[in-house]
């Protein structure tokens, strides 16, 4: 058995049950198998064994009172993947879905992503099986609160700085961030994605979405292509979408359909962003309501999805922007966008490609960016907003997207040379993975056995 395989098999009976884990780590071991094979040291060191295991995971039990009175018990986690480049960095999600597999899995991908942002930050990730649909302002605060109580003990702005996630934004950073204060008395940059007045970054809320265009724009300026007057088509309807939209529509492309728990809307006229953002941030209702007020749009429902697949992929377009969830886009799905003529597929979300699709869009000679390099512009933006907390300063937003632009080409550029370097050209997944894992690894090595 080589490496990598026997250290899949180890991980498979020490970590069972934690299937999205497994399947981020076999598809970056896959792409690390030229990297072990000409250095040696990777194998010696134990790189690998080392950084499939966090340095720390905390799972805690969450008690809160809701609207009726009624006792509450959910699910915390914070997995402190590593802090070998710097502190613990990465998101917050609350979804009934999360589960301790769900969650390494995002905090592996966040070590990598970080790594390439160039920008000293560690890697990990947190969350809870909280739902938060239906819930009142107060209950989410509630929430919030029982859930710092615990975390605030691991926290600190040089040890871990948690964000949002999915169904974690500015509302729930504002009641965390407002608990830990008033637990611990201090004003620190603790977390990012703060409001402007108390801390936070401009360009931090947009910096996801944002970026992936950025990346996109990257993509496909090395094949002489732009991105003005191309058919987009967006999955999600929260943060990364609704940026991905708006930056999409401010140079020109013509997004046509997005999506949410409930369905797709499909609008060829191109997506109405006020619209969208009344009905998903003001409101926080169903896209069926987009359609009701604009009749020349089409809202599908989850009911009506093709056998095993997402129907926004059906819709003809040049470019996809995968920006909702874990595995929303299949095989069959990539095989319709290529049969389709999409010339790109850019992923906003996480690991949003099942591992089949990956392999099949990698081999199709489209452009496909993974998302530990294409989303990494909401990460990196965090980052300034550490910055800033450290300096106790505020940038213009100018000076904050220039370095935003910055940071995603020279992320485009380091992948690419890395899947050049390593024999496959273009595969820019295989370059991701081994770029990342070496800047952690190399440093691993630096530090000593710990
Ligand atoms: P939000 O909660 O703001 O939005 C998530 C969107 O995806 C919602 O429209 C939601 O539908 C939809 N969605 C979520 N889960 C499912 C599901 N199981 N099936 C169908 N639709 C689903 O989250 P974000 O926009 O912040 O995150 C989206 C993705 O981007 C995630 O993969 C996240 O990890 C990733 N990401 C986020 C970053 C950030 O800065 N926020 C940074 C980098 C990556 P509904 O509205 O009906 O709930
Ligand atoms: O997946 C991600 O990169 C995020 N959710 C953002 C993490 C962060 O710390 O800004």
């Amino acid at each position: 058995m080589s490496y990598t395989e026997e250290t899949l098999a180890a991980l498979r009976r020490s970590s069972p049950a934690q299937e999205e884990f497994f399947q981020a780590v076999e598809e970056v071991l896959h792409s690390l198998r030229p990297l072990l094979d000409s250095n040696p040291r990777y194998r010696e060191q134990r790189l690998i064994e080392r950084l499939v295991e966090p340095e720390r995971q905390i799972f805690f039990r969450v008690t809160w009172i809701d609207d009726k009175g009624a006792i509450q018990v959910n699910k915390g986690y914070r997995v402190q993947f590593s802090s070998t480049l710097g502190p613990v960095k990465g998101g917050l999600r609350f979804h009934p879905g999360v589960n301790a597999g769900i969650i390494k899995f995002l905090g592996f991908e966040q070590v990598f992503k970080n790594a390439l942002t160039g920008l000293p930050l560690g890697g990990g990730k947190g969350g809870a099986n909280f739902n938060p649909k239906g819930r009142s302002d107060s209950e989410i605060m509630e929430f919030c609160q029982a859930f710092m109580t615990e975390l605030c003990k691991h926290l600190g702005p040089t040890i871990d700085v948690p964000a949002g996630d999915i169904g974690v934004g500015t509302r729930e950073v504002g009641y965390l961030f407002g608990q830990y204060k008033r637990l611990t008395g201090r004003f620190d940059g603790v977390l990012t994605g703060k409001g402007l007045s108390w801390g936070g970054s401009r360009g931090r809320n947009e910096a996801t979405g944002y970026g992936c265009v950025y990346f996109a724009e990257e993509m496909l300026r090395v094949r002489s292509e732009g991105i003005e007057g191309k058919v987009c088509t967006v999955s999600g309807a929260g943060n990364v979408a609704i940026h991905t939209v708006e930056k999409l529509l401010s140079i020109g492309a013509r997004p046509v359909a997005v999506s949410d728990s409930t369905g797709t809307i499909h609008h060829p006229e191109g997506i109405d962003h006020d619209l969208l953002k009344q009905v998903k941030e003001v409101e926080r209702g169903t896209l069926e309501a987009y359609a009701r007020e604009r009749s020349d749009a089409r809202f599908i429902p989850v009911s009506e999805y093709p056998e095993g697949g997402h129907h926004i992929w059906t819709i003809p377009c040049d470019i996809a922007f995968p920006c909702a969830t874990q595995n929303e886009l299949t095989a069959s799905d990539a095989e319709t966008l290529v049969a389709n003529e999409c010339i790109a597929v850019c992923e906003g979300a996480n690991m949003p490609a099942t591992p089949e699709a990956v392999s099949y869009l990698s081999q199709s000679g489209i452009a496909y960016g993974p998302g530990k390099a294409a989303n990494a512009g909401g990460v990196a933006v965090s980052q300034l907003e550490m910055s800033q907390n450290a300096a106790m300063q505020q940038w213009s937003s100018e000076e904050v997207d220039a370095r935003l632009q910055e940071i995603m080409a020279t992320i485009h550029t380091t992948v690419s040379e890395a899947a050049a370097e390593f024999g496959s050209p273009g595969n820019l997944v295989h370059g991701a993975n081994i770029a990342g894992f070496r800047k952690v690894a190399d440093a691993m090595i630096a530090q000593g056995a710990v």
